[in-house]
C-alpha cells in the first residue's frame, strides 16, 4: 500500500471475503461506461486486487497491472481498514465497501475453502480457523467492523449484500450517485440485468472455459439466509 499511488478517479471494493465483491465489482464495471472521463467502453473484465502481487517473473505484479490501466480505475482489496486509513482518509481515495450477514458469509468461505482451495475438513475444522483467526483472508469481523466505522467518511460508501438482493436497481442509483455518474432509468435497468448471477456465471465459464466447474462453484447460490441450511 506504501508504494501504490492513488488516482482521484480511483474506486476500491473493499470487503471481508465472501461478501459480494464480485457482484459489486460487475455492476461498478459495467457502470464505468458511462463514465464522463471513460475512454470508450474498455474496461478491463478482471478487476485486480490491490494486494495481490505474484512474485513470478513473467506475470506482472498486480501494482504493474495497475499501472497500465485505464482511468478510472476499478480497484478491489480485503485488505483490513488499516492498511487503507492512510489512502481513506488523508488522500481520499473513494471505497465501496460491501458488508453481508457474517454467518451467510462464513458459509460462502467454507464452500470456497472446499471447492476452490480443496479444504479437505469439514464445517467444524473450518469453523475452528475462523475462531483461532487463522482465515487466509483475514478476520470478516474485524473488516466489516471497521469499514462501517468508516460509513460516515464523504468518500467511503457502505452497502450491505441483502439491500443488493432486495432492490438492486436502487443500489446502483446510490452507487453512481456516489461515483458521480449520470444513468439514466433504461442504464440502470441493462446493469441489473448484465450483473445478475446467471449472466455473471456465463461470463465468466466463457472467459475461462478450462475452468468453467471452479466458475460454476464460485457464483454458488447467491441468497440471503443459507447459514441455516
Ligand atoms: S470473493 O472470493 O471474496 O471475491 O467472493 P465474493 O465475490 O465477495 O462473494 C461470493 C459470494 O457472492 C455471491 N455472488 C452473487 N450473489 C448474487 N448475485 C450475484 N450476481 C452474485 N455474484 C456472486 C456468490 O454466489 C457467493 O455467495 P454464496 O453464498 O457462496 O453463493
Amino acid at each position: 500500500m506504501k508504494e501504490w499511488k492513488v488516482k482521484p478517479s480511483d474506486v476500491m471494493i473493499a470487503t471481508p471475503p465472501k461478501s459480494g465483491t464480485t457482484w459489486m465489482g460487475e455492476i461498478v464495471r459495467q457502470m464505468r461506461a458511462y463514465h464522463p472521463e471513460a475512454v470508450g467502453k474498455d474496461v478491463s473484465f478482471i478487476i485486480p486486487y490491490v494486494e495481490l502481487n505474484v512474485p513470478t517473473p513473467d506475470m506482472p505484479t498486480a501494482l504493474e497491472c495497475q499501472d497500465k490501466m485505464l482511468s478510472p480505475r476499478i480497484i478491489k482489496t480485503h485488505l483490513p481498514y488499516e492498511y487503507t486509513k492512510e489512502k481513506v482518509e488523508e488522500e481520499g481515495l473513494k471505497v465501496i465497501a460491501v458488508l453481508r450477514e457474517p454467518k451467510d458469509t462464513l458459509t460462502s468461505y467454507y464452500y470456497h475453502y472446499c471447492n476452490i482451495i480443496n479444504f479437505p475438513g469439514d464445517f467444524h475444522d473450518f469453523f475452528d480457523l475462523v475462531r483461532q483467526d487463522r482465515l487466509h483472508g483475514g478476520n470478516i469481523f474485524k473488516m466489516a467492523q471497521d469499514w462501517w466505522q468508516a460509513r460516515d467518511l464523504p468518500n467511503v460508501l457502505v452497502v450491505k449484500y441483502e439491500e443488493m438482493k432486495k432492490d438492486t436497481a436502487e443500489v446502483v442509483r446510490r452507487v453512481a450517485e456516489f461515483l458521480e455518474i449520470p444513468l439514466d432509468s433504461k442504464a440502470v435497468e441493462s446493469i441489473v440485468e448484465n450483473c445478475n448471477m446467471d449472466k455473471m456465471r456465463k461470463g465468466l465459464v466463457e472467459a475461462i472455459p478450462d475452468e468453467s466447474e471452479m466458475a460454476k462453484q464460485f457464483f454458488r447460490k447467491g441468497v440471503v439466509g443459507d447459514w441455516k441450511n
